[in-house]
Formats: structure tokens, C-alpha cells, sequence
């Protein structure tokens, strides 16, 4: 096994890692590494060359540690022994934040080896890693109004998700999805003009509005007027990724109100009376976890607690965190641990003990579509990857309607069954 990196573009136009793996079978796998806005701090290191070009957003650094460094560790590796190889990536790097190789570099060539592996077997990614009985299409989480880092309105929630876990089956719940980002699409201009329909950085809409309310009842109209009932075909789910409008000591500030973390449990409570939202993450800061227990404590059977910046994809975190009862699951993002098996071994601890797995993209994405094939072979039901629009967000969504082609009557959608806890 051969690897070889180069530099490339991400969907903000930021250089990132390429790597391509070609295998002695003949067999070859390419993988461009993601890149977070909203990042948790334990988050490995997203290695950047600094300087003058890119405006210091340059990866050549992290290019040459799989050039220099990694291509001579796992040379005459056989890449269906990706576990070693991702071992050896670890070992090479010797940091516990992939600090010295770059966790651009270990996320690139770890998900190189694992579509050159399955490439080399002939069969698709998502088999190779789950096997044949591996059919369920997830309910995808679709992000269509922007919020927070992502955008540039005065939002304090990062992501107003649309959820169509009604549907019959995927494809179905994509064209839900669709008919209802085209409504959302006409009413934000006939309501707040023009320039309400911009969008951020994940595809969804960035519209002037500044109350968590505004963008809940703008769903909620643009899914009437696409001709459904919210809460029957389609679902809500937030992501507030609360760490970016904590201002410590307990106090968040979100709506132009500063609100104690007791009380910002009492008004998540009141949104989940009045919307149907299913899913929240990240409600409370990553420095304030201890309300993450109390909401999922008081919010039992009507909605389930997803952790992102809080447990960074690590194995030890969720395990802390969900044994605790603090969340019902986590957010997957393989970059932010560095390499697939990390991020697998997060996932199978969390199936394993009756967890969510929400398998997800970053805000600076590409054409890469290893997510759609992960989130089918550990079938964890549930896929974040932001609006049904813009080439680097529909990239997956396109992939998982070829799965759900490839596997015909065999295909298996989530559903809504997969929200209870
Ligand atoms: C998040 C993500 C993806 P980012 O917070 O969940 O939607 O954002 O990639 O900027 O961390
Ligand atoms: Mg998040």
C-alpha cells in the first residue's frame, strides 16, 4: 500500500488534506479531511502552515507528515488491516491530540485505507465495514436555517434542523426535505425580503432573524405550506452549540437575554412544549456539563441529548458522559479524534450500550462521501450533514440514495422509531 497527500479546497475555500491510497491488488481510496468553525477544545489538531498564503490557513505541513512520515510507516501495510495501520498512524504521531502529524493528515489517509480497502475487495465501503446484513438508511438531520458561527445574523443557535423521519423511505424523506427547504426558501423572502434567503456555510439559509421563536415558527410555517403537519411527517432538532454564547459562571447569553443555566433549562423545556423538536445538541456549554443531566433527567420520552463539543468523538468522554446520564448520544466526526478506528470504537461503544450515534459532516466540507457509507455499515440510523442543497452537502445525501438503490427491497429506513431512547 501506497500513500501520497496533496493539498485541495474545502467548501469555505480553505486549503485542506487529500490523501489517495493505492493498493498492490490494484485497489485505490481517496479521502479529503473536513474542517469545524464550531470546534470542541479536546478536538485533535487541525495542523495549518500559518504565514502569509491562505491567510495562514496553507495544510502543506500537515501534506508532508503523510508524505514524510506516515507514507514510509505503513509502506507494504495490507490495507484491509486498517486497525494496524490507524495504530501505527497513532504511534508515528505520539501526541495525544495529533499535534505533531496534524489530525488533517491522520483523518485523510485513516479514511483513505478503509475505501482502498474496500476497493480492493471489490464490494462498497459501507459493506466492507458492516457486512451484508448492514441496509438501514439513516433519518437525515438537515440544518436549513444557519444560525451562530455559521452565519453572519444575530441567531445565538448554531442549527435549526428539519428532521422528515416520517417518511416511508430515504428518498422519500429526501423529497420531503426538499419541497419543504423550497417553502421555507419563498416564505423567508415574502416575510423578511430578499436577502433573507443568503446562505451559510452549511447550505441551510442565514436569514436577518435574531429570536430562537422566529426561526422555530419559520419551520413550522414553511412545513404547513409544503402541504405536511410538523410533528407527524416531519420533525425539529436544534443544534445550539451553546459553548459559543456561554459567557461562564453558569450564564448563557441567548435572545438578547442572559439566562442562568437553570433557567436556560426551563426554556429549552418550553421550546419542546411548543415545537416538535426530537433532538437537541449541544444545549449547555462544554465548560458547564452538569445541566446536561438535569434537561435529559426532565426532558425523558420527549426529546434525546446529543453531545458534540463535549465528547469530541472520544470513547472515554462518551463513555463518561452517557454512563453518567448526561446525553443519549453523541455526534460522530471522525477528524475530531484523527482516525477511523477511534471514531468506530466510539460508535460501537455507544450502539453497544443502547446510545445514539448521529454520524455527522463539519461546516467546511468536500465532495468526500465517506460519511454516507459509515453511517449504513454501523446502521446507527441517524445522519447530520447539513441542507438539502449546495454540492458538498448533497454529495452524501446523493451517495446514500445509491445505497438505498444498490440495496433495492432490501433497504431499510430508520425512521422515527430511532428517536426513542
Ligand atoms: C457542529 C458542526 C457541524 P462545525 O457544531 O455540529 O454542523 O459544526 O463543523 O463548525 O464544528
Ligand atoms: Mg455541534
Amino acid at each position: 500500500m501506497h500513500v501520497k497527500g496533496l493539498q485541495v479546497l474545502d467548501s469555505r475555500g480553505n486549503p485542506t488534506v487529500e490523501a489517495l491510497v493505492i493498493t498492490e491488488g490494484g485497489g485505490y481510496g481517496r479521502a479529503i479531511a473536513p474542517a469545524g468553525a464550531s470546534k470542541g477544545k479536546l478536538e485533535a489538531v487541525d495542523l495549518r502552515d500559518g504565514g502569509k498564503a491562505y491567510g495562514g490557513m496553507g495544510v502543506s505541513k500537515a501534506v508532508e507528515s503523510i508524505n514524510k512520515y506516515i507514507a514510509p510507516a505503513i509502506l507494504g501495510m495490507d490495507s484491509s488491516d486498517f486497525r494496524e495501520v490507524d495504530r501505527k498512524i497513532i504511534e508515528v504521531d505520539g501526541t495525544p491530540n495529533k499535534s505533531r502529524l496534524g489530525g488533517n493528515a491522520c483523518v485523510a489517509t485513516s479514511l483513505a485505507v478503509i475505501k482502498a480497502a474496500a476497493d480492493t475487495a471489490g464490494i462498497p465501503l459501507f459493506e466492507f465495514l458492516g457486512g451484508r446484513r448492514a441496509r438501514t438508511l439513516p433519518v437525515p438531520l438537515m440544518n436549513v436555517i444557519n444560525g451562530g458561527a455559521h452565519a453572519g445574523n444575530k441567531l445565538s443557535i448554531q442549527e435549526f434542523m428539519i428532521v422528515p423521519a416520517g417518511a416511508d423511505m430515504f428518498s422519500d424523506a429526501i423529497r420531503i426535505a426538499v419541497e419543504v427547504y423550497k417553502s421555507l426558501k419563498s416564505y423567508l423572502k415574502e416575510r423578511y425580503g430578499p436577502s433573507a434567503i443568503n446562505v451559510g456555510d452549511e447550505g441551510g439559509f442565514a436569514p436577518p432573524l435574531e429570536l430562537t421563536r422566529d426561526a422555530l415558527n419559520a419551520l413550522s410555517e414553511a412545513i404547513r405550506r409544503a402541504g405536511y403537519t410538523p410533528g407527524n411527517e416531519v420533525l425539529l432538532a436544534m443544534d445550539a452549540a451553546a459553548s459559543h454564547f456561554y459567557r461562564g459562571n453558569q450564564t448563557y447569553e441567548i435572545d438578547g437575554k442572559k439566562l442562568s443555566s437553570a433557567e436556560l433549562i426551563d426554556y429549552y423545556a418550553a421550546l419542546v412544549d411548543e415545537y416538535p423538536l426530537v433532538l437537541l445538541e449541544d444545549p449547555f456549554a462544554e465548560d458547564d456539563p452538569e445541566p446536561f443531566k438535569e434537561l435529559r433527567a426532565k426532558l425523558a420520552g420527549k426529546v434525546i441529548i446529543i453531545g458534540d463539543d463535549i465528547i469530541v468523538t472520544r470513547r472515554d468522554l462518551a463513555e463518561k458522559y452517557f454512563a453518567g446520564g448526561y446525553i443519549d448520544g453523541a455526534i460522530i466526526k471522525v477528524n475530531q479524534v484523527g482516525t477511523f478506528t477511534e471514531a468506530e470504537d466510539t460508535i460501537r461503544y455507544l450502539l453497544g450500550s443502547g446510545g445514539k450515534a448521529v454520524i455527522s459532516h463539519r461546516s467546511g466540507e468536500s465532495e468526500d462521501t465517506t460519511i454516507a457509507h459509515i453511517v449504513v455499515a454501523y446502521e446507527t440510523g441517524l445522519i447530520k450533514t447539513g441542507a438539502p442543497a449546495r454540492g458538498e452537502r448533497t454529495a452524501k445525501y446523493n451517495e446514500l440514495l445509491r445505497i438505498e438503490d444498490y440495496l433495492g427491497s432490501e433497504a431499510i429506513f430508520a425512521g422515527k422509531k430511532v428517536f426513542l431512547r
